[in-house]
């Protein structure tokens, strides 16, 4: 695999980072996960306008321009010879010897990136995921894409120990967000998500997702419901990057609506299919829809 790191191109002997790192040390830092379909990056100006944003709110000072950093991550591409997979890059506020406040002005941030093969997980597309609630314990500032992850990875963890592929983060009995997605829920035609404020990441794949739904006059609501109604929606689906968009056919154990992909998302899921870079897999989740036939 080839990495980049603060400008050069690096195999995997010459890849390092320093135990000092502000990232290792403290998780201070952000980062980005950008689909590449058939060799292209997908919605990568959205995905590198968040990660400037979120570097923004923690007062790193990046001095890459968007350009910049679509070229590495084109580079990234080619280097690795991707053809389905995602680009990662991170930025962290640099290394220093550890103290908690920020080092001198004279720390220049971190930034390295990889691309890794990744396929499109088909089968969870089709045949939906478990998904199970978890208490949002995370802190106030979920909008910013930060690497510290323990809340998400202890909810994903929880999920997972309850064979679940998804945990849900409530707080103050209203759905948030997945551990690693945004969630939505479809009752009587309406789409329903969170509103992208401090308690959510604005995730890319949801604002393709709301914007398909406004495409197909889908009503779109963005207000916040509770765990209860979340429980009684007719078709309950999450999404993000690597997962596009998942149905949820069970939620705590409950089925949600006939327990299989409901119309609404699969109809989103092909609108979502059609519009990527790529010629294949559009497929199933289409047939099904035109078929009529729910299994
Ligand atoms: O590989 C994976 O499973 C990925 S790639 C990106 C994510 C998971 N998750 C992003 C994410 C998130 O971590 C939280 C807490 N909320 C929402 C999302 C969805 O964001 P997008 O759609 O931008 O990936």
């Amino acid at each position: 695999m080839i990495y980049f790191k603060n400008g050069e191109y690096l195999d995997e002997q010459q890849m390092n980072v320093s135990v000092n790192d502000r990232g290792y040390v403290f998780g201070d830092g952000v980062y980005e996960v950008i689909k590449v379909y058939d060799g292209a990056l997908y919605t990568v100006e959205e995905h590198l306008e968040r990660l400037l944003e979120s570097a923004e709110k923690i007062r790193i000072p990046l001095s890459y321009t968007i350009e910049q950093l679509k070229d590495l991550s084109k580079q990234l591409v080619e280097a690795n010879q991707l053809t389905i997979g995602h680009v990662y890059l991170q930025v962290t506020r640099g290394v220093a010897p550890r103290a908690h406040q920020f080092p001198g002005s004279d720390v220049e941030p971190v930034v390295i990136g990889y691309a890794v093969n990744n396929p499109r997980p088909i089968e969870q597309f089709e045949m939906g995921a478990a998904m199970k609630s978890v208490d949002d314990m995370r802190w106030l500032r979920c909008d910013i894409k930060s690497l510290n992850l323990l809340g998400n990875v202890l909810a994903k963890q929880e999920a997972f120990e309850s064979d679940c592929q998804e945990a849900l983060f409530v707080r103050d009995g209203v759905v948030r967000e997945g551990s690693s997605s945004n969630a939505f829920g479809i009752k009587e035609g309406v789409l329903y998500t969170h509103p992208a404020n401090n308690f959510i990441l604005n995730g890319i794949t949801r604002r393709v997702v709301l914007q398909l739904a406004r495409d197909l006059d889908i009503p779109v609501v963005e207000q916040a419901f509770t765990l209860e109604e979340a429980l009684v929606m007719d078709e309950f689906f999450f999404t993000s990057t690597n997962s596009e968009i998942t149905p949820v056919i069970t939620l705590d154990g409950k089925q949600i609506g006939n327990g299989v992909p409901g119309l609404l998302t699969r109809k989103l899921q092909s609108a979502f299919s059609r519009q990527l870079p790529m010629p294949i897999a559009v497929g199933h989740a289409e047939e099904r829809v035109s078929n009529g036939s729910a299994s």
